[in-house]
């Protein structure tokens, strides 16, 4: 089982999308191992987007990330981070294939709604980042053996 770091964006809280996407997450069959809200400050915004420091979007992005709220989780599941990517599709929403989350529910780059990890080193440093060792939680669900073979 792999796990992955995901964050419903400001616009995503401010639109009253916490649910619905928290919903499109569970039923799929991912497990929520961390959850919660929290107020982006500047300087954690610099250290989960450093990798855009200098870009044209860097300054929008920061601000963008820091004007509200976002909900943070990690998800559980197999093969999680390129499953969240699929389900979440191309960082543009108008460039996302129809039915994934940014698809459904985003039109604007600067507006995609909700954060992924790219990959399994990003994750690790993305949970590490948002969640203290003793926020994440290890569990077991009865439906498991419906969801998995
Ligand atoms: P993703 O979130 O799909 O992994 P990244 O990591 O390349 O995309 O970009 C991080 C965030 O920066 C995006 N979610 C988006 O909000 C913003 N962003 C990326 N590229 C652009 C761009 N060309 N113009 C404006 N914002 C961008």
């Amino acid at each position: 089982m792999e796990r992955t770091y995901v964050m419903i964006k400001p616009d995503g809280v401010q639109r009253g999308l916490v649910g619905e996407i928290l919903a499109v997450f569970e039923k799929k069959g991912l497990k929520i191992v961390g959850l919660k809200m929290l107020r982006i400050t500047p300087e954690l915004a610099e250290r989960h987007y450093g990798e855009h420091k200098g870009k044209p979007f860097y300054a929008p992005l920061v601000e963008y990330i820091t004007s509200g709220p976002v909900v943070a989780m990690v998800l559980e599941g197999k093969d999680a981070v390129r499953t969240v990517r699929e389900m979440m599709g191309a960082t543009n929403p108008l460039q996302a294939a129809p039915g994934t989350i940014r698809a459904t529910y985003g039109m604007d780059i600067g507006r995609n709604v909700i954060h992924g990890s790219d990959s399994p080193a990003s994750a690790e440093r993305e949970i590490g980042i948002f969640f203290r060792p003793e926020e994440l939680v290890d569990y077991g669900r009865a439906l498991d053996c419906w969801i998995y073979e």
